[in-house]
């Protein structure tokens, strides 16, 4: 284990700011002596005792509440000290330095060893990143936590509790157990090559591939939800100028965000907002009206609004009712289209939106427009009026259906696109093995390979064998004292 996950640290716990209570929290594998020294008394473990925190002259910083969890009976595993002090920054930042003074101090007058040696601040993430490394959780539940401080909606704040008490490792571990059960039985018939096959299709190895990868199925498509709920997708509103871009976004956010005038051309910049529909983020981008333009600030603004859409994960293409009859609308719609069709992949939706209905023409015909048609997203044309609201509820359905969205399912996790990337890494390993399996004279070793392949990417989710750098990328996006 590298240096810096065996030294003692200290931080403040706390959010920064004023709070009527703060916490200074000390980790390290044998803190007990330290907290003698620091306190003045020891502390009987896992008690509250009310007393003075002290600075190095024996003045009182604060009064408050220490509490001592000795391992591994504790949040890192490690020895853990809480000072529960008031929660000014002045007063932590004081207890802190004192920490960090009191653990260079001499044992005894004279003496060489020091209280605390290598007592440093903790960097973000630092104390669940010692619960990872001690076994107390695993990094899927590492990074539930985190998800929990972050969660934005009550439905992400209930799917990472349960990711935290091990919902989503228990499912991760029914895979590995079945996915191991189904290795030992390939690594066994290479050693007895005449009998390999006869002797797979007794134990049923064909049963259990497939077992396994239907149960790999449906653990995804769970994960892809709880990803969902968790990161939200990307919408761009794209359209001709004064289609009702930026009234939509503002309908959507319930609030005036966005600059809205009869003046073609008025949002120039992108305006971002991320909305909550059924508990799923979508982070909703209102863009510059695409035209061809001779104002060299408009002409930013639209090259940003291309920039945006090839980025989506799905497009909303508003087209103006009241203004389908007027020369050169449907033509200049149609050059979009063609746009469109050419910068954003396949698999993007672009659900057509005709807004104004409030001032809509009769008869007009709400067809996607050629070059997207076909797409996803074009099965079905949506009519609303960005002013007075009609048909914004279907507009906000759709935008779950194509984000993938299921429903509010009980029991969810949440998850990250991580999960979801190793999952489908590990369907990819089983998909080649099942093709092995499924030639004549399968390639018994290379099957074997396949298997051990998708364990791997299985086992990078809960974090067995994970590499130092994943787990840098995964804790350094905790808060400090975390
Ligand atoms: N009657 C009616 N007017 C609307 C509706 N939506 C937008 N408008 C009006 O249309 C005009 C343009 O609206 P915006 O939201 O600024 O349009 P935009 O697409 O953002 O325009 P640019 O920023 O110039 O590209 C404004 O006068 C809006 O009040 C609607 O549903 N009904
Ligand atoms: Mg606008």
């Amino acid at each position: 284990m590298l240096a810096r996950h065996t030294d003692p640290i200290v931080a403040i716990a706390t959010a920064p700011g004023r709070g009527a209570v703060g916490i200074v929290r000390v980790s390290g594998k044998q803190i007990a002596g330290f907290v003698q020294h620091l306190l003045g008394k020891a502390l009987k473990p896992r008690e509250a005792t009310y007393m003075p925190f002290k600075d190095g002259k024996g003045a009182p910083i604060d009064h408050g509440l220490a509490l001592y969890f000795p391992g591994p009976n504790s949040y890192t595993g490690e020895d853990v000290l809480e000072l529960q002090a008031h929660g000014g920054p002045v007063v932590l930042q004081l207890l802190l330095a004192r920490c960090l003074e009191a653990a260079q101090e001499e044992v005894a007058a004279g003496s060489s060893s020091v209280v605390l040696p290598g007592l440093r601040l903790a960097q973000p993430g630092e104390f669940t990143e010692r619960a990872f490394l001690n076994d107390k959780i695993d990094l899927a539940q590492a990074e539930a936590i985190a998800d929990l401080i972050d969660a934005s909606t009550e439905a992400a704040a209930r799917s990472a509790s349960r990711s935290l008490s091990g919902d989503f490792s228990r499912e991760i571990g029914e895979l590995r157990q079945a996915l191991v059960h189904l290795r030992m039985l390939v690594e066994a018939t290479l050693d007895f090559p005449e009998e390999e096959i006869d002797f797979l299709k007794k134990a049923d190895a064909y049963g259990q591939l497939d077992g396994l990868r239907d149960q790999l199925g449906q653990v995804l498509a769970r994960t892809q939800q709880g990803a969902l709920l968790r990161e939200g997708i990307k919408v761009v509103i794209a359209g001709q100028p004064n289609a009702g871009k930026s009234s939509l976004l503002n309908a959507l956010a319930g609030a005036e965000l966005a600059i809205v005038t009869p003046i073609a051309g008025t949002t120039r910049d992108k305006v971002q907002q991320t909305i909550q529909i059924d508990g799923v983020p979508l982070h909703v981008i209102d863009t510059a009206g695409l035209r061809d333009s001779d104002d060299e600030v408009e002409r930013i603004g639209i090259a940003r609004a291309w920039e945006e859409i090839a980025g989506a994960d799905a497009v909303l293409f508003l087209h103006d009712l009241s203004r389908m009859a007027e020369a050169g609308y449907a033509e200049a719609d149609l050059d979009i289209a063609r746009t469109l069709a050419e910068r954003i992949l396949p698999s993007v939706p672009v659900i057509d939106l005709w807004n104004k209905t409030d001032l809509a023409a009769p008869g007009v015909d709400m067809q996607p427009l050629a070059p997207l048609a076909g797409r996803k997203g074009s099965e079905q044309s949506l009519s609303l009026s960005a002013r007075t609201g009609e048909g914004l509820d279907a507009v906000r359905q759709r935008l779950l259906q194509v984000a993938g969205w299921q429903s509010a399912a009980e029991g969810l996790y949440i998850a990250r696109a991580r999960h979801v990337e190793a999952l489908q890494a590990v369907g990819a390993h089983l998909d080649e093995a099942h093709a092995q399996l499924n030639v004549p004279g399968p390639a018994l070793d290379i099957l074997a390979e396949e298997l051990r392949l998708s364990q791997t990417a299985l086992n990078s989710i809960t974090g067995e064998f994970t590499s130092d750098d994943l787990l840098g990328v995964i804790f350094s996006s905790f808060c400090i004292g975390k």
